[in-house]
């Protein structure tokens, strides 16, 4: 049950993707609504706040030994997303509920760090930065959408340039000093080490290597968040807000974290309007991640990952991470190339409300993945779908049974829906559950 997702009834025998053609098999669950998202490059169009908010980011780096790629297609091999990675068997990424394949082989990536093997192999510069659309599996809400971006930054360096391991270090040391320190004032950081046992320096590597090469790593995402951050303050600031926040510096805390492919590990946190916002995932990269690039067991160095939408979100002031998608031209006329300004709200379309309460087939390997229900709410409303609550569950005391309730928000950001569209929809959504999952509706 677990490669059984998309009923063979409804799998075409192929699927092509940017000229890519696929035979389906029994992995295959990308559907056409996900396929139809690929080659949209929003992160290209340097007038959508996600293109702006990549820009900004890239410009901060410029002159500072990094190349820049934004060309690497989204399809990827299961090689590239996981195992080049150190990625184990059984690790959930890798399953059909989490992700998008296209067939057993290759999927839609899941993340940039799928191709950090090829970037440390044939870049010419110490470091460099991926930007791209990555694709997973996921609940539907405002601040979920089945396509995000990330934005992968790394820097390397080579024991061989160096005669001594003290040569090194003092370059790595000199290059620590080198990042601009516009950071440091604005900034209010609580940092943290790394366990010694759960989250350890590698055996190949020094003490004093990991921890200046974690310093490097953290002073530069530090950067790159300082320089977010200030450009959100500037634009509330702008928009007329008064609060106080906006005069304080930026709050931020390092936390501990774990990635097959990196050790130590850590993740940055943001203290904006009240809750701490994870952004990125980062860490010391492993010896085998190189090894696997050819560039072998003398080079060591870090690699992070950053989310750019809910990053964007906040800077732009987006309420729905739906509208980067959109068409509409009154989303679209209001962002402009190299500048950060809070979004204006259109006038809002009302949603429509339709529960689903159904009874699970309750055996076991037919069990009904909640990514799986996300999909068909998906595959048959698209943007429709506001959101998509699991609002009851019980399990019935005498069969064992168990039931669930789905609360469904048809609302459109573009234009009203019909009664009639809202009913046509949630009966396919429900007639495809009991067809592809045979659950009992009640
Ligand atoms: C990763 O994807 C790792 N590749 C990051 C990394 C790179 C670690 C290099 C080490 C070295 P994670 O799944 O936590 O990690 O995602 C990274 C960031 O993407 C998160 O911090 C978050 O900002 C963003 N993100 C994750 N899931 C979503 C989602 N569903 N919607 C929007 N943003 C998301
Ligand atoms: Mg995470």
């Amino acid at each position: 049950a677990a490669h059984r997702s998309v009923s063979s009834t409804t799998k075409p025998s192929k699927i092509t993707v940017l000229g890519e053609t696929f035979k389906t098999d029994n992995w295959t669950n990308a559907t056409p609504q996900i396929l139809n998202l690929v080659g949209r490059d929003l992160y290209k169009n340097p007038d959508h706040p996600v293109g702006i908010l990549k820009n900004l980011v890239e410009k901060r780096f410029q002159g500072l030994d990094y190349t820049f790629y934004d060309d690497f297609k989204p399809v990827v091999s299961t090689y590239e997303n996981f195992d080049v990675l150190g990625f184990p068997q059984d690790h959930p990424g890798r399953s059909v509920h989490d992700s998008y394949y296209l067939d057993s082989k290759h999927l839609l990536r899941t993340h940039t760090s799928a191709h950090e093997h090829q970037c440390f192999q044939r870049c010419h510069t110490p470091g460099y930065f991926i930007t791209g659309d990555v694709y997973r599996r996921d609940e539907i809400d405002r601040t979920h959408y089945p396509v995000f971006h990330q934005m992968e930054g790394a820097r390397h360096w080579s024991r061989k340039d160096f005669i001594t391991g003290e040569e090194l270090l003092a370059q790595i040391q000199s290059d620590i000093d080198a990042i601009p320190k516009t950071s440091q004032k604005d900034l209010i950081v609580k940092d943290v080490s790394y366990d010694a046992v759960k989250n350890p320096k590698q055996k190949y590597m020094t003490m004093k290597e990991t921890d200046l090469i974690g310093q490097h790593l953290k002073r530069t995402i530090e950067l790159v968040v300082s320089e977010v951050f200030n450009a959100a303050k500037i634009a509330a600031k702008k928009a007329g807000s008064t609060e106080q926040y906006l005069n304080e510096p930026l709050k931020i805390r390092w936390v501990e974290a774990y990635f097959p492919w990196t050790s130590p590990s850590w993740e940055i946190e943001v203290w904006w309007k009240g809750e701490w916002l994870e952004c990125c995932g980062c860490g010391v990269v492993r010896e085998e991640v190189f090894q696997n690039s050819g560039k072998g067991s003398d080079t060591v160095g870090w690699a992070f990952g950053i989310g750019l939408d809910r990053i964007a979100m906040l800077l732009f002031d987006i309420p729905d991470i739906r509208l980067f998608w959109t068409l509409d031209s009154r989303f679209k006329n209001q962002f402009h190339e190299g500048q950060i300004s809070l979004f204006t709200p259109y006038s809002k379309y009302p949603g429509t409300i339709r529960d689903i309460s159904f009874w699970l087939p309750g055996k076991g390997d037919e069990e009904l993945h909640t990514n799986d229900l996300m999909e068909i709410v998906r595959a048959n409303a698209g943007d429709i779908a506001e959101s998509v609550k699991l609002i009851d569950e019980f399990v019935h005391p005498k069969t064992g049974n168990k039931s669930q309730c789905y609360r469904v928000n048809y609302q459109s950001m573009d234009r009203t829906v019909t009664n009639d569209e809202v009913n046509r929809l949630h009966e396919k959504t429900r007639r495809d559950l009991v067809d592809k999952f045979g659950i009992k509706l009640r």
